[in-house]
């Protein structure tokens, strides 16, 4: 498996920092292609928990090359803050390449989601706060700052003053903010930049020389499909593509050197922010599931919304990523309960629909049609083989597999990089 793509299913969180972590053993690169350090992907290795948010998971692993391709938008002080706290723990993190393309959070871009955020109020989209959506928006809007403007000071004070010009506006006039200064911005882009140098590189040759070699690369998607900015639920959305295809656009690797497409889900859903969400539970069933899956935000601490699996959703994950795999998490959490439901289809406006509503409208008025499964009350996180599950695991395994349409590679039965069953 020369090239593969690891990513969320569902709205994110599924556990995608294991899954990484798992194939870091069998890789030798391991690549962030979209998003920034709004993502939050924890990593529990001999009980000892690692939350990485700009740095990919390879990272834990000795001798895996971790590179921040050009699809990441890069907040410097954050970069070097998780590597401080990555190296005091004993993780070397001098290997780390960083694209001369990727975009710079700037200190403005996390002000303007902030007010942004605040200005919309009750339609606001539930960021992280990181400036994640400004720095894309300057990105495509072509005054976006770049990791090599960071050493041409220049041309950098020249893009600062042309991007300040625009939303000093907007800060002072309909924010009734203070004007940030060229100078100030300077300063803090500037601070790290010759401790960067050494690790910018040009990552699309790398990473196409990387494979020329024979080793083995795995693309590691931050948040989710239903979080993608073309197929989410937009507006619900951040503002990358979390998407397979995000991997080539967001690497510079072209879609035919990749071999598979591994998309995680967990056994049920959560979601953190705003947005339609048709399985959620709003009782007190969705907060047993909340404590007993520990469903809190990695990077912000936020409660995460939760309900039970949608196989519409998943199915749809199939269907826009091309999926090989798919990787079932969190299966432990759901022991004790009764009955299981399982959302196969919506029933929109009186008609039912085993697909993706095309119209947002639609999807907002979804409810789901479930089916029902026998649970179990055994301890599952002791399983290593899908035998050792109690019949009723398995058949809900089973059934995930039919109604979600691609095969289960692997199961997650608690948060340890060993509690894994393996499948395929
Ligand atoms: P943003 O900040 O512009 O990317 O927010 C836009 C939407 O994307 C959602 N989003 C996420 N959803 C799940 N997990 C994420 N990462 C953290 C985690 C989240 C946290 O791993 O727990 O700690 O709160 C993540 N990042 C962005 C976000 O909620 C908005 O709905
Ligand atoms: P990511 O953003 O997809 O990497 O996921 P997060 O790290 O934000 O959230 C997933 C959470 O579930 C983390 O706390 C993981 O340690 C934990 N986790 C992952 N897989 C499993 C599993 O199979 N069982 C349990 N109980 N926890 C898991
Ligand atoms: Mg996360």
């Amino acid at each position: 498996m020369p090239a593969v793509v690891v990513l969320g299913a569902q709205w994110g969180d599924e556990g995608k920092g294991k899954a990484t972590d798992q194939l870091g053993g069998r890789t030798d690169v391991v690549v962030k292609f979209n998003g920034g350090n709004n993502a939050g992907h924890t990593v529990v290795i001999e009980g000892e928990k690692y939350a990485l948010h700009l740095l990919p998971s390879g990272i834990l692993t000795p001798g895996v090359v971790p590179v921040i391709a050009n699809g990441v938008v890069v907040d410097i002080e954050v970069l070097f803050q998780e590597i401080d706290a990555l190296e005091k723990r004993g993780v070397d993190t001098s290997r780390l390449l960083v694209s001369s393309a990727a975009h710079v959070i700037a200190p403005y871009n996390r002000t303007m989601d902030k007010v942004t955020e605040r200005f919309l109020g009750k339609r606001r989209i539930g960021t992280t706060g990181r400036g994640i959506g400004p720095t894309y928006a300057d990105k495509i809007n072509r005054i976006g700052i770049r990791v090599q403007d960071l050493f041409d000071e220049n041309i950098l004070r020249q893009k600062i003053e042309g991007a300040l010009d625009q939303k000093n506006h907007l800060l002072v006039k309909i924010y009734n903010r203070r004007a940030i200064t060229v100078d100030e911005t300077l300063e803090d882009l500037l601070r790290h930049a010759e401790r960067l140098r050494p690790h910018v590189a040009d990552t699309p040759q790398y990473l196409n020389r990387a494979l020329d070699e024979g080793r083995t690369l795995v693309f590691e998607a931050g948040q989710a499909t239903m979080l993608d900015v073309d197929h989410g639920t937009y507006p619900f959305v951040t503002s990358s593509a979390c998407t397979a295809g995000g991997a080539c656009t967001g690497s510079g690797v072209g879609p035919t050197r990749i071999d598979r497409v591994v998309a995680v889900a967990k056994a049920y859903t959560t979601r953190v922010g705003e947005g339609p969400f048709p399985t959620e539970l709003l009782d007190e069933q969705g907060e047993w599931l909340r404590q007993q899956g520990g469903e809190y935000g990695t990077t912000t601490g936020r409660p995460r919304r939760t309900g039970w699996y949608d196989a519409v959703v998943v199915r749809y994950a199939s269907l826009v990523n091309g999926l090989t795999d798919l990787v079932v998490t969190k299966i432990d959490t759901l022991t004790g309960l009764d009955r299981i439901p399982v959302c196969v289809a919506y029933d929109v406006d009186g008609r039912r629909t085993e697909d993706m509503p095309i119209d947002q409208s639609d999807f907002h008025h979804a409810k789901p049609v479930y089916e029902h499964l026998d649970g179990w009350t055994e301890d599952i996180s002791g399983a290593r083989d899908f035998d050792d599950l109690p019949k009723a695991a398995q058949r809900y395994l089973e059934f995930l597999e039919d109604v979600s349409g691609t095969r289960i590679s692997s199961v997650g039965v608690g948060p340890g990089r060993e509690a894994t069953i393996i499948r395929h």
